[in-house]
């Protein structure tokens, strides 16, 4: 009898022990994932030396910024001088993604109040393009218009939809989220108009990957040096991106397949790395889209 009892004793004693080594089991497995963070960006580099006021002042601009070199076959084919770019600059913080455009040729303004085109010169001003998801398509572009009573420092975010462009992220003033100048898209051209420099902010782009596309598109219609015909010039080309790393503030090359001719990119990497002038990296990208 009594060696019945020990027995049931010792059942109920293991179950107790059972149930509570399961319980903390289950307490452990699921703490992992209640403490898990709705990872939206990537990680980042911590650059912050790299604040950049846009104000058209371009001595901000310090050597950790990734610097693109303009193909020579682009620069050579355009339409009118006015499309000729000759460097583009990435750099980011935490919270905004920068870029600056150096032109060949000083934008025609017709005075230093750079609100207003030479006669004969018609622009659209969108000079970045971005692919933030990775498949090598466009997602955003930035714009620069004028307003009322004022001049062509004013920038806003438009977004493909696939079908249309959509404003993302509104100028200046406007009565929008994103539309102060502590959070929100600014651009600025430099005094001498032959470089412009952009901001965007970096959590309404939906960022999803650390490598960033990227491309200096130039719209324009010169009747005056250029053939009088709207005009899409893109750098590096229209299916090539620049890639910037957000993690790590450099470039790597990258090559795609496309999701709209399936046509198989030859892997290419080479990444020069030129150590005489800057910490920047040279990439030669091949990532291969069909764009809209
Ligand atoms: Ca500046």
């Amino acid at each position: 009898m009594a060696n019945i009892k020990m027995k049931m004793m010792l059942v109920a004693v293991l179950l107790v022990v059972l149930t509570g080594v399961l319980s903390l089991r289950a307490l452990a497995a699921k703490q992992p994932a209640m403490k898990k963070p709705a990872a939206k960006q990537p990680a980042v580099k911590k650059v912050s030396h790299d604040i950049i006021t846009i104000d058209g002042k371009l001595d901000d601009w310090t050597s950790s910024a990734t610097t693109f070199e303009m193909p020579k076959a682009v620069q050579d084919a355009t339409d009118s001088p006015y499309g000729k770019v000759k460097k583009l600059w990435v750099t980011h913080d935490d919270k905004f993604l920068y870029f600056r455009v150096d032109f060949v040729n000083p934008r025609p303004f017709t005075d230093a109040t750079q609100s207003a085109f030479k006669k004969g010169y018609w622009t659209n001003q969108r000079f970045i393009i971005l692919d933030v998801d990775g498949d090598s398509r466009l997602d955003y572009r930035s714009a620069q218009i004028k307003l009322k009573k004022s001049d062509m420092n004013n920038t806003y975010v438009a977004k493909w939809t696939g079908k249309k462009w959509v404003t993302k992220l509104w100028h200046q003033g406007k009565k929008s989220k994103w539309s102060t100048p502590a959070i929100g898209t600014l651009g600025h051209y430099s005094k001498d108009a032959s470089s412009i420099e952009i901001r965007m902010p970096r959590e309404p782009l939906e960022i999803q990957l650390s490598e960033l596309g990227v491309q200096v598109f130039m719209s324009y219609r010169d009747k005056v040096k250029g053939s009088n015909k709207w005009i899409s010039e893109y750098y590096p080309s229209r299916q090539k991106w620049f890639v910037y790393n957000l993690k790590t503030g450099t470039t790597k090359t990258k090559a795609t397949k496309t999701k709209t001719t399936k046509t198989k990119t030859a892997k290419v990497k080479t990444t020069k790395t030129d150590t005489a002038k800057t910490k920047t990296t040279k990439t030669d990208t091949t990532k291969t889209s069909t764009n809209n």
